[in-house]
């Protein structure tokens, strides 16, 4: 039987922002570890990425910054391929979708599938934002998910449950343009009709049968990963809309489409083919072989992106014919952040690059950490205390701990130079069975994409290696059994050496090191288990500390860089005002007499406040702060002299002042003490 060959993809992540930790454990460490395992085993692997360059995620940034798209996703695309490398994550070419040969190989995909008749071209009434003159989809348009009761979800997905979602689903929608309740327009699209395909997709999915071909066992799939589908696919699938009326994206290569693009969910994926091609370009080889045939396609992703890899994806490419589907597509749940979710806007977030500059010679310590936290099956955490334990604990006290002695005591006792073994124990033969189980057991895991037992059982080795030391303490027996101590420290180099292999996917600088001590080096994983790795008489080097102790300083100083509030979302400081500026406000103390909920809408508090000059009516936006009796009888600051609003069809007389913390909390502004109604405020 020939071995499988592999394509591996990893999300490609949008070019609107740096990298955090979250992206990093729940893609792309993982695709990288992989990736390094199977190039161990001598598969034929090809390790596809790139930035993700389109839709509303990028054109909405630029918008937010000022800038055009182009420059967004130049400058993006710069921060995360440098991280990338920075991070040695070994991708075999990390591509853009703002390239040529991806315009093309979308435009040529989305030409066969027309010309297969595989797209419904229909013209129905969408959202549109008259202000901005925009139709709106995907994060244009927001509202309540009608599947999970989000209140924030995307015209085109949930992000909370992972639902995939229709602008028209959305209750309550709004532009995230204006801020307004949109109106309805008429336009064309081309649809993706999702209904015709569910009878296949369910037998693929669920037992892993395509058009009568055993792929994929039942079971290989995560449980979430089918769960979703099939609860998906059981609620019954939708035509999808696969073109959008913007100017920013792969135009469509149809007559009478000015003004069309493909979606962004449809071009990204193509992003895979168009990159295997650009590097089967730059290496002499044919991108179909990577595409066809028999190999095995592997999308390493976020859990909110698996309606768009198991399902639409592959829809896309059945229907293209000749084209592999997905062999697997393990999804990866969240990371959050010491007891938050990671949040861009509100810089919650420990971001790839910083952490790079700050530790640049720490980065297999984190690389071990986010494995040993990696969200596999559920959400997961990151925190600075656990960073320190797991690596002073484990990658200091056990691996560091046990490759030290082993090297130490071989200089001391014996210049540096492997020692022969004498006669075996029982307790030798024990140990060999325990490492040669360990290295199986690491293989299994590996390719069964349990990569945080994996390397669990990869510590496990290092373990076995500690505990014979300390069982057999050569250190004392030195004195009296000279001979034996040859036998135990021949152990102890072999097993060192097994660790510079099974460590090489996880901790690849640290695996270099310990070859360098060695001076040994196998890239073959079948070497793993071997007790026989280093001929006696071999010279080994003096080592240095492989994993200098965290300390509690550091884990200090980077929660109070999470805390500072330089770091937080507080607004920078307006642009001056003169004294007579100010004057203008008139603000006085005013005495709350009633107050009632504004019907139909959730926030607001209609009030009559007591101003001393008269009672005035005000609406404000604090009933999710503030019930109706805990305002009655307060004072407050009011501003008096803004002009009158109408909101929700009640005159506003007025607007009471209130101060707003980091979490988006409101209070009043009282007066320290009681100080009556009408007074000044200056
Ligand atoms: N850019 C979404 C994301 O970054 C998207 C992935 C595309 S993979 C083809 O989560
Ligand atoms: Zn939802």
């Amino acid at each position: 039987m020939s071995i499988a060959k592999y394509t591996v993809t990893a999300a490609l992540p949008y070019a609107n922002g740096p990298l955090h930790l979250g992206h990093v454990a729940g893609v792309y460490l993982p695709a990288d570890i992989f990736v390094r395992f199977l190039r161990m085993k001598g598969h034929d692997v090809a390790f596809i990425s790139g930035s993700d360059e389109h839709g509303a995620a990028i054109t909405l940034r630029a918008k937010k910054e000022g800038v055009s798209p182009q420059e967004i996703v130049d400058k993006y695309n710069g921060i995360i391929a440098k991280s990338f490398s920075d991070f040695d994550i070994s991708f075999d070419i990390f591509h853009r979708t703002s390239t040529k040969i991806h315009h093309e190989t979308s435009q040529d995909f989305f030409k066969v599938l027309h010309d297969k008749g595989k797209f419904i071209e229909e013209t129905s009434e969408q959202y549109y934002d008259e202000e901005y003159d925009q139709f709106l989809a995907d994060r244009y348009i927001s509202g309540e998910c009608p599947k999970c009761q989000n209140p924030s979800a995307y015209g085109d997905q949930c992000e909370k449950c992972g639902s995939a979602l229709s602008p028209t689903e959305l209750i309550n929608p709004i532009s995230t343009l204006s801020g307004k309740t949109p109106k309805m327009k008429s336009t064309s699209h081309w649809y993706l009709p999702m209904e015709n395909h569910e009878v296949w997709l369910k037998e693929w999915i669920e037992n892993g049968i395509l058009d009568g071909v055993q792929q994929h066992k039942p079971k290989e799939w995560k449980n979430q990963v089918v769960g979703q589908c099939m609860s998906w696919i059981d609620g019954g699938l939708r035509p999808r809309a696969m073109t959008r009326d913007l100017d920013w994206g792969v135009k469509v290569p149809l007559p009478g489409a000015e003004g069309k693009v493909m979606y962004v969910w449809l071009d990204a994926p193509i992003g895979y083919i168009s990159a295997t091609k650009q590097w089967a370009l730059d290496n002499d080889k044919n991108w179909k072989d990577y595409w066809t045939g028999d190999r095995k396609l592997i999308h390493f992703i976020g859990k909110d992106n698996i309606v768009f890899h198991a399902i639409i994806f592959p829809i896309l490419l059945k229907d293209h014919g000749d084209l592999i589907l997905p062999d697997n597509v393990p999804a990866y749940e969240f990371l959050n952040l010491e007891g938050d979710k990671f949040s861009t806007s509100r810089n919650w977030a420990v971001w790839l690059h910083e952490y790079i500059e700050s530790y640049p010679n720490k980065i297999d310590e984190l690389k071990y950490v986010l494995t040993s936290i990696a969200p596999e099956n559920r959400d997961s955490e990151f925190t600075w205390k656990e960073y320190q334990t797991r690596i002073n604990s484990e990658l200091a006290d056990i691996l560091g701990n046990f490759v030290n002695r082993a090297l130490v005591l071989t200089q001391k006792y014996y210049d540096g130079k492997v020692p022969k073994r004498g006669n075996l124990t029982t307790e030798d033969e024990n140990m060999i069975v325990d490492i040669q189980n360990s290295a199986k057991r690491i293989e299994e895991l590996m390719y069964a994409y349990k990569l945080r037992d994996a390397q669990a059982e990869a510590m496990n080795l290092a373990r076995i290696g500690n505990k014979f030391l300390a069982e057999t303490e050569p250190w004392k027996l030195i004195k009296t059994d000279e001979e034996r101590v040859k036998t135990i420290m021949n152990f102890a180099l072999q097993i060192t050496a097994n660790l510079s292999i099974v460590f090489q996917p996880f901790l690849p600088v640290t695996a270099e090191k310990l070859s360098e001590f060695l001076n040994f080096k196998s890239t073959k994983y079948s070497s793993a288990g071997d007790m026989n790795l280093l001929p006696a008489g071999h010279s080994t080097e003096k080592p240095t500390i492989l994993f200098p102790k965290i300390e509690d300083e550091l884990v200090e100083n980077e929660i109070l860089k999470l805390k500072n509030p330089m770091n937080s979302n507080f607004e920078p400081q307006k642009d001056e005002i003169t004294f007579d500026d100010f004057s203008k406000l008139d603000i006085r103390l005013g005495k709350i007499l009633t107050a009632e909920k504004v019907e139909k809408a959730d926030k607001l508090l209609k009030m009559t406040v007591d101003m001393g000059i008269d009672q005035r009516t005000i609406v404000s936006g604090i009933a999710e702060h503030y019930s109706t009796e805990e305002v009655i009888g307060k004072t407050v600051q009011v501003l008096i002299n803004l002009a009158p609003r109408k909101i929700r069809g009640v005159e506003s007389q007025g607007m009471i002042l209130m101060a707003e913390n980091e979490n988006g909390e409101l209070s009043f502004m009282f007066p320290e003490k009681d100080f009556g109604k009408g007074g000044d405020v200056r």
